[in-house]
């Protein structure tokens, strides 16, 4: 498969608390690794943008329910349940984007973190601008949030925006949640496409 010479890949907070045996699992949150890693292999063969985005919390973070917040501890700095799920291989070129690291602001979006080991804390849009990106594919966990919330900034800000069904899954706290949040990308422009990995 090959894609426009414009595109980048980001993949939304593939990391292990979001993942069965997690803290905030996503139901199935693991099925999506042979789809993401076809994205990645794809998109690394075309020397094309390949970003990870990273949910990133301190142990005080105010999304956490000891804070009054709506979640448990996830992705807590230092623990196992915030690295990467260990399926998915990186390529070294990968760009990092580190989101939620302030303890009183939570960040959804990958377009609210900054790039990993930028002095000048680069954001997502400033990166994708540098590598003169127009249009990001979007993969990862979860629909229902972080993944709707990066496709909606995405578009917001410009960019054409594909999110592909079956490289990614939510939560649904509510039953039907993903299913509206995809409802509501394809509203502000977003193209929803089928990946052709077979399971
Ligand atoms: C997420 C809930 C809390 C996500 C992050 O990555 O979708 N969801 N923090
Ligand atoms: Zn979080």
């Amino acid at each position: 498969m090959s894609f426009p010479p414009h595109a980048a890949l980001i993949v939304v907070d593939l990391q292990n608390d979001f993942c069965p045996g997690g803290s905030l699992a996503v139901p199935d949150g693991d099925q999506i690794v042979p789809v993401v890693q076809h994205y990645v292999d794809s998109f690394a063969a075309q020397e094309l943008p390949v970003i990870f985005t990273r949910d990133f919390h301190p142990t005080n973070h105010v999304s956490f329910a000891s804070q009054g917040g709506p979640w448990p501890p996830h992705c807590v700095q230092e623990s196992t349940g915030v690295e990467y799920h260990p399926g998915i291989q990186i390529p070294p070129s990968a760009y990092h984007i580190i989101k939620g690291f302030q303890s009183d602001i939570d960040a959804y979006s990958g377009f609210e973190g900054q790039l990993r080991g930028s002095k000048d804390s680069l954001t997502l849009d400033n990166l994708l601008r540098s590598l003169q990106v127009s249009e990001v594919y979007v993969v990862g966990l979860a629909t229902d949030y972080c993944v709707h919330a990066t496709a909606l900034d995405a578009l917001k800000l410009g960019y054409r925006v594909v999110v592909v069904e079956d490289g990614v899954r939510g939560v649904n706290v509510n039953s039907g949640d993903s299913l509206r949040a995809l409802q509501d990308l394809r509203r502000h422009g977003a193209q929803l496409i089928a990946s052709t990995v077979r399971p």
